[in-house]
């Protein structure tokens, strides 16, 4: 008598939980809902580690810089209704900065649709235009089917946000699970006569720029550029909060094209004979609204690079686009024979180049108050390793981080292009669960903290042991200057009367340290190192140092 080797069925979360693991998938981010209880249950038997947020917005946010760090998706549980809505901060990130994720989200029962049930939204409507993809899973039987078209969907071409619905009925029903097998990556390949069309371009350059952006990258993508730009001689420059891509101790660092810009590398980039966009889009913040390089067809001879074909053409209309991803692309160029023209006048073109970042960079200045900001970031690039993970979110406070922080190595910025506040502190626990070897800072303003301040007891939760710096300046410092701007001395709605973020740190059971003069910084990171709980430094900052190269005051008055 022969056996029928079938294995037993599974309930919808078990499904859910089975093919995430068949995935590769290692830890999700949850706030829990009663809409997902099997997926939750299914979570207790799994070795998938379930880190558990106090906010959706924390939870998205933490699963878009684990997908930002690792390549694969970042996994967010949230619940139906309220859940979703809180989450939509980290999925908008993951949107706009062409991160992988995957969003699964509880939903009523489907025999009570379409009567607004307790907490029942229509997710293909609701979140519609803010993922790649959005699908409610009606029958459990197709589970294994839609999950694998998750993973494939957020990780090809451009890579971004895809949400699941999972309905308590489809969660609640069995079925027999398939031979379900881990997704596969899909690359892009450049063509051959592409890859010798921009080696000839190169070529034939006096003043190549190459600006690195998108997602897609690895390590070994970084190197290989890096050698590349040696080899032809060309200056390089990191697109907005994309500045972990290149080495800015290296000869051929240009500076980052983001907000804040260095004029110098403006004026380069508006005056160059050559414009190599390599995985990124050069949207409205890089391009300085949209300035840099006409709309659409640029005045400078322009090459875009980019996994998404849908992204090449959108805005800008380049001699030569390319559909690949920044990996296959620097892999192809390695290949390439150097030819170079015209090499003296490229060097000093990089050297002049590199020179106008250093001095742009130099923490040499002084701004109101007792606390210069740039000294305490020279303070940081002094004491901490050099593939610290540095992280923030938005604010003026940012502008130290990106002008006078040296990113050295891939995989050490989180940063939202999206300008999301509260980015930070979450992003900072999901780089230290990810990576718990290397030591992470998360930068806050002092409103941007308090958007996502309560994951300080998710730090704690699971020891993630980071360092905060919360620069206060008692306001909502970015829109007050846009305000001091637009309607000098008429302040209104960007005052902050601020709690004393020291001692909320330390009963949460962190380290909290306050420092009101920049000779106090050094031993209060010192202290926050050796720390054996996460540690907050409240750093407090005069108003008038609005940005590193002007006052507040010089804003109001016009100079
Ligand atoms: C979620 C979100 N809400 C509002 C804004 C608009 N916004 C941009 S910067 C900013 C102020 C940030 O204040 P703070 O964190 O204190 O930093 P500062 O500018 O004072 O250095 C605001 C409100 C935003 N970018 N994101
Ligand atoms: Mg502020």
């Amino acid at each position: 008598m022969t056996t029928l080797n079938i294995p037993p069925a599974l309930n919808g979360g078990q499904l859910v939980v089975k093919a995430l693991e068949t995935h590769g998938i290692t830890r999700v981010f949850c706030v829990p809902g009663e809409s997902y209880l099997p997926v939750l249950d299914a979570l207790y038997d799994s070795a998938i580690e379930t880190t558990v947020c106090r906010h959706e917005g924390g939870a998205s946010m933490m699963a878009e810089a684990t997908g930002k760090l690792d390549g694969r998706p970042g996994i967010c549980l949230v619940t139906r209704g309220p859940g979703a809505t809180n989450a939509c901060s980290g999925i908008h990130i993951a949107l706009q900065d062409s991160t992988p994720m995957i969003v699964l989200i509880g939903q009523i029962g489907m025999h009570i649709r379409e009567r607004e049930a307790f907490q029942e939204i229509d997710y293909r409507r609701f979140l519609g235009s803010s993922v790649k993809w959005v699908a409610e899973i009606d029958n459990a039987e197709r589970i294994e089917e839609f999950i694998s078209r998750a993973f494939h969907t957020a990780t090809s071409g451009r890579p971004g946000p895809v949400a699941l619905v999972l309905p308590e009925t489809t969660l609640s029903a069995t079925a027999v699970p398939g031979n379900l097998v881990p997704w596969q990556p899909l690359k892009t390949f450049p063509g051959d006569v592409d890859v010798q069309r921009l080696a000839d371009m190169i070529s034939y350059s006096k003043q190549p720029i190459m600006i690195l952006g998108g997602s897609r990258w690895n390590e070994q993508a970084v190197k290989q550029i890096q050698q590349f730009s040696e080899k032809w001689l060309i200056a390089v420059a990191c697109s907005f909060r994309r500045q972990m891509l290149f080495d800015h101790q290296h000869a051929n660092y240009a500076g980052d094209v983001g907000i804040g810009i260095n004029p110098q590398l403006a004026h380069t980039i508006k005056h160059s004979d050559l414009i190599i966009l390599l995985g990124g889009r050069f949207s409205e913040m890089p391009s300085q609204d949209y300035t840099l390089l006409s709309v659409p067809c640029p005045a400078q001879p322009l090459v875009h690079i980019h996994p998404g074909a849908e992204e090449l053409g959108r805005v800008y209309r380049a001699d030569l686009s390319i559909n690949a991803c920044p990996t296959t692309l620097v892999a192809a160029l390695d290949k390439l024979p150097v030819n170079v023209d015209s090499s003296a006048r490229r060097q000093s073109f990089v050297a002049q180049s590199h020179a106008d970042y250093l001095a742009w960079s130099s923490p040499n200045i002084t701004t109101p108050g007792d606390v210069q900001m740039a000294s305490v970031i020279q303070t940081l690039q002094d004491t901490l390793p050099d593939n610290a993970i540095i992280t923030n979110g938005a604010g003026n406070y940012a502008s130290w981080i990106h002008r006078f922080w040296k990113f050295r190595h891939y995989g050490s910025q989180l940063a939202p292009t999206s300008g999301t506040m509260g980015y930070g502190l979450p992003a900072a626990i999901a780089g230290k669960l990810h990576q718990p070897d290397r030591c992470v800072v998360a930068f806050a303003g002092d409103g941007c903290l308090q958007m996502t301040l309560q994951e300080i007891a998710t730090a704690m939760q699971y020891q993630a042991n980071i360092i905060i710096i919360v620069i206060d300046n008692g306001m909502y410092g970015t829109i007050r200057m846009h305000q001091e701007r637009h309607f000098p001395g008429r302040v209104s709605g960007t005052d902050l009367h601020n709690p004393d973020f020291a001692a909320l740190a330390i009963s949460y059971g962190a380290m909290g340290l306050t420092v009101d003069r920049t000779d106090q910084f050094n031993a209060a990171l010192v202290q926050s190192l050796s720390a054996s709980t996460p540690a907050l430094i409240h750093i407090k900052t005069s108003a008038e140092a609005i940005t590193p190269t002007t006052t507040l005051s010089a804003i109001r008055n016009n100079f």
